[in-house]
Order: C-alpha cells, then structure tokens, then sequence
C-alpha cells in the first residue's frame, strides 16, 4: 500500500519515503450512494469476517487491482459462506483480466467507472454531481527512522478531477480501463467546479496542498487556467502535485505553472527513443532542470524492456534516464497487462508467458512477457541496478527536494504575487529547520556510498546555511545527531526484515438510517 517504497525510492534504505495510501475508488463511490455503506480499507481476514457476521450486507463490493487476485477470490468465498444471501460485485482494475467471471465467484464484474455503476445498480441517478469525500492523500510517513507526527493539515489532500487518460499509451492500463485512446471519464469539467471542492476540502482537512489525481491534469489547459484565475481572485497560496506528460507541460510558461502552484510534475519519460508522441520534440533534460530551478519538484518515469532495448544499449538508456537528475525517479518494467493494447499484441504474437503468478505482475519483479532480446531473469537485475544507478549517483531523493525548494525560494522570494511567495515560504520553513537537519545526517551517511555526492549534499548545507544562518544551523546541530541515529537504527530495523503494514480502516455513512 506505498506509492514511493515500492515503485520510486526501494533502493534507498532508511532514506526511501514511506507512507501508505488509502484505497481512494471505493471512498469515492461510498460518498456517492445514498445507501447506507461502510468501506472496510485494508481489513484482515478476521476484521472482515466479523464485518460480515454483524451486519447484513444486500451488496459486497470488492476493489482490486490485478496483483491480489488471490485476495479476491478468497473474499468472494468469505462472502458466500459467512453472508450467503448477499450479492457479490467486483470491481478495480483486476476486472480487466479475461475470463475473471469463471475464475472467482461473484455476482458482477464491473469495468470501468464504478459510481455510475454502483448508482444505476441501487436504482440512484448516475448522473448526480459527484461529491467528492476529503481524503488525506497519505498516511503514517516515514523516513530515516522517523514517523512524522500526522497534524491537521500537514498532509496534501487528495483530489480526483477525472479517471482514465485519453492519450491511450499502448501499455497504460488506466488509459485502456477507462475507455482507451481518445477518452476518458471527467468528474469535474470546469475549472470553477475544481475550485468550489478545492474550497470545500481546505476548509474540512485545513489544507493548501493537494495531491490531483488525474492521469494528465496539465492537459485540460482551459480548465487549469480558470482554476488559476479563481485562485488569484481569492488570493489562495495553494500547491499542486500533478501527473503530466511531457507535451501537456510545455502548453504552459514556467510562470503559469509556478502561479497555478504546480510544486511536483510525475512525468512519463518512458525512453526518448520510444517515439511516443507526449514526448515528442521535447528536451528531457533541458525540461527538468528548468522545471526545478523554478522550485517544481520533478518525479520521472522511465520503462525497462522497451522493444528496442538490448543487454546492450540498456545501461546506456538507464545512465540517461539517472542523468535527467530528477527528485525522484521510477523505474518500471515493461509490462503487458490485461486490457492493453500491448496486452493484445503480445498475446497475438503469442510472447506472453503463461505460468506467472498474478501476483508478480506490477512492473517491480520480471518481465511477464517474451522480450525480443532480454531475458526475463536479466530484466529484474537491469530494473534493480537503474534503481541503485540512480540513488548512487544521485543521492537520496529527500535531498534532491531540497535543492528543488531552496532554487525555488531563492527564485521567488520576492515574488510580487504573495500567493507564490507564501508557497515558497510554507516550504523553506521545512527546509531551513528539519530537513537541514536531515542534510547533516545524511551527508555523513552518504559518504559510505558515494563520496562526491555526500559533498554536493555538504555543499547545499552551506547554502541553507547562509540563507538561514540561525535556525538552520541550530536544527542541524541539535536534530542532526538524532536522525542520523535513527536513520542507522532504521537500516538495521530493515536488514533485520521488518516491514509496514497499514491499519485497518472501518468507515460507515448513512448508517443510521439502516438501524
Ligand atoms: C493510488 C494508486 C495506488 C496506491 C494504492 C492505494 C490503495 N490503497 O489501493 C499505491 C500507490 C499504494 C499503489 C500501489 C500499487 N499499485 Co497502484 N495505482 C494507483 C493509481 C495511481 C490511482 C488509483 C486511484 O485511486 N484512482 C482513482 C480511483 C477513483 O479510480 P479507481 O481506483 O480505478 O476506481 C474506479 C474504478 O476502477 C471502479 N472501482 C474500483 N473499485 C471498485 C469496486 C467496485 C465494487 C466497483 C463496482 C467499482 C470499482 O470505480 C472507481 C470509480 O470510478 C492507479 C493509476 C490510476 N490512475 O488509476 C495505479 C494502479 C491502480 N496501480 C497499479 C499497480 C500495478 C500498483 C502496484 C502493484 C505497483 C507496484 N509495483 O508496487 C501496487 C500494488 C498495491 C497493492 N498491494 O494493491 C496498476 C494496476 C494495474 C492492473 N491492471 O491491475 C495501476 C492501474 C497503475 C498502472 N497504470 O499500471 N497504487
Ligand atoms: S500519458 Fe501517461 S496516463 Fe496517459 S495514456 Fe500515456 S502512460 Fe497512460
């Protein structure tokens, strides 16, 4: 259930980010029914039998993505026995697998979007306007050995303007479960209704972050302006942390983003020799150092086991990808799955490979697939090394933030829109104290792995430093000692195996009116 530690920061030990996230599909069809409904969120086994002998349920529904298949089938059986009179449907993107309805025992298997579903079902309108539930984008985070203190407002909130990616990349499952090339499934269409849930969701979780959760939020480019527009009329510092692609960043001057308060890009860099057309004619390179200097914190993506990689040329493409120097940067194996048009070639071809478990295919183990020159056994030690290549060369990915935001405050400070400058301010505050502090630590951790970049990490110090003569240097040399205590208390926590799981969540709505 993490985003960073299993697909982003795994190589990074004590330094990778943890934090879990909730199931947001499930949250979202819950406030949009008006039957009485509880979201059970990560239950066990024992937690979910309890659930269903206490209560009668007309309707379990069951969310899911691929890799817990084994999961599914389990509950399905769970239901049938412990509430044999209610109706079973499942839904998420597992449901793309064929022939799931022989495989498991429900009722439903439901494609796609799962409100209108779930509406049209239970006899609602499934055209309603969407209500979109406060959800806190994260949970329980940690990092060098520490468990940051959950506050009110601390977290971004989370915020799903719209499902699916019109773009229809030839392996992108969401793109395909939502309808594939060309379309998509809009929650919001406008840029003024953005900004009345925005409104409405500052105001319940005391936030100004958001994390939006739209395959290409940048885009829909009228829609963003005219949030931009609402914003500055009512003066909102917020800060956005978005998926988009390469050509949909460049619709925009770096002003608009930094206005719009864009603070984090996950960019799809795929491979520059791939020739897909949201990277066409754009300068990676160029793209990323110029989004950071102007304090936009860059998450890059890039797949392992294009069609065009060889054991020869593939250390050469992964050296470019780490040389983008991003904050953050995934590595994800070309993976064909159910649904896709790269699914459907594949199997046509007959190259998909027939005896691996479901629960191996995520893109983070071995190929599932025949690869024209790659083994499958290579493709997980190609996608190991890009992952260790980059945390070597790079550093730890907390500290590439710091340089993100310190560029930026450096930029901005005297802004003249006070919106920009308070975003900026809201961050250094953090950077000048705490993560200085984290800078001490981890410029003395890192030297054991690479030492030039334990000076780049001294170096940044230094400039924090003279910006924040006081509180920087304070909070590294009084919190200092202590993270980097836990931080090695925490490398042994890990190589001794402990591991996070989150907690189970119960969340009942319209309950009363079931009693
Ligand atoms: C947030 C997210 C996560 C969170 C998960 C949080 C959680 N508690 O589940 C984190 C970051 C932890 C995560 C982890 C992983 N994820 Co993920 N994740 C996403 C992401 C980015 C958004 C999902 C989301 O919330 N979307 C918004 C909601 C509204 O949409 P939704 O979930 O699809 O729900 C809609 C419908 O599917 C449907 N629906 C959903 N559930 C149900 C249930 C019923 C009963 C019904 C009727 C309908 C229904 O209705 C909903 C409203 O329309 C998607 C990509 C994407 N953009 O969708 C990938 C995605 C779901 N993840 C994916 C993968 C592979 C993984 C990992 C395996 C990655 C990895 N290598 O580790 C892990 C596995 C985690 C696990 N053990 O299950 C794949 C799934 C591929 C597949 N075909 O199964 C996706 C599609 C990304 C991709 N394109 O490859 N992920
Ligand atoms: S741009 Fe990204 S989200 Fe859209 S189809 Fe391509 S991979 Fe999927």
């Amino acid at each position: 259930m993490e985003l960073y530690h299993n697909q982003v920061t795994r190589a990074q030990g004590s330094f990778s980010l943890r934090m879990f996230h909730r199931s947001w599909g499930i949250m979202l069809i819950q406030a949009n029914i008006s039957a009485p409904c509880t979201v059970m969120d990560f239950p066990t086994q024992q937690a979910f039998a309890r659930e269903l002998t206490t209560n009668h349920y007309d309707i379990v529904g069951i969310s899911s993505i691929l890799v817990n298949f084994v999961k599914v089938r389990e509950m399905c059986r769970m239901v049938r026995e412990l509430s044999p009179t209610s109706v079973i449907v499942v839904g998420g993107h597992v449901a793309a697998l064929p022939g799931l309805e022989t495989m498991i025992d429900a009722d439903h298997v439901v494609r796609g979007e799962g409100i209108s579903w779930m509406r049209r079902y239970l006899g609602e309108d499934e055209h309603a306007p969407i209500r979109h539930p406060a959800i806190v984008s994260g949970l329980q985070t940690r990092i060098m050995g520490v468990r940051i203190p959950e506050r009110k407002g601390g977290t971004a909130a989370t915020i799903i303007p719209s499902v699916g990616c019109p773009m229809g990349c030839n392996f992108c499952t969401t793109s395909a479960f939502f309808g594939g090339k060309g379309k998509f499934v809009n929650f919001y269409e406008t840029g003024d209704e953005l900004f009345d849930v925005m409104c409405r969701i500052e105001s319940e979780l005391k936030v100004h972050s958001f994390f939006i959760m739209d395959e290409n939020f940048l885009l829909h480019r009228s829609r963003a302006m005219r949030l931009l527009e609402r914003m500055k009329e009512s003066g909102k510092s917020w800060e956005f942390s978005v998926f988009a692609s390469a050509n949909a960043i460049r619709k925009y001057t770096m002003l608009e983003l930094v206005e719009l308060g864009i603070s984090w890009v996950w960019m799809g860099l795929e491979s520059p020799k791939a020739g897909y057309r949201k990277l066409q004619g754009t300068d990676i390179g160029q793209l990323t150092r110029e989004l950071r200097q102007h304090g936009i914190r860059v998450q890059g993506s890039t797949i392992i086991g294009l069609e065009h990689h060889t054991p020869d040329n593939i250390i050469e493409e992964i050296e470019s990808a780490v040389g983008y120097q991003t904050d953050f940067h995934q590595f994800m194996l070309y993976t064909p799955v159910p649904g896709t048009p790269l699914y459907k070639e594949m199997a046509d071809q007959g190259r998909m490979l027939t005896n691996v478990d479901f629960a191996d295919i995520h893109g983070q183990f071995k190929f599932n697939f025949r690869h024209g020159a790659i083994s499958r056994e290579d493709s997980k030690k190609f996608l190991d090394w890009a992952f260790r290549r980059d945390f070597e060369r790079n550093g730890p990915s907390l500290y590439r933030m710091c340089e993100t935001m310190l560029q930026g405050w450096q930029r901005y400070k005297d802004y003249p829109d006070r919106r920009v400058r308070e975003r900026f301010e809201r961050q250094v505050k953090k950077l000048s104290s705490a993560y200085n502090a984290a800078l001490w630590a981890m410029e003395r951790e890192f030297k054991k792995v690479n030492r030039s970049v334990s000076e780049r990490i001294h170096k940044l110090r230094s400039e924090v430093e003279k910006e924040f003569p006081l509180i920087a240097r304070l909070s590294a040399a009084s919190l200092g000692p202590i993270l980097l205590w836990s931080t090695r208390r925490e490398e042994n926590r890990l190589a001794s195996g402990r591991t996070y799981e989150p907690p189970t969540f119960v969340e009942r709505r319209n309950w009363l009116s079931a009693s």
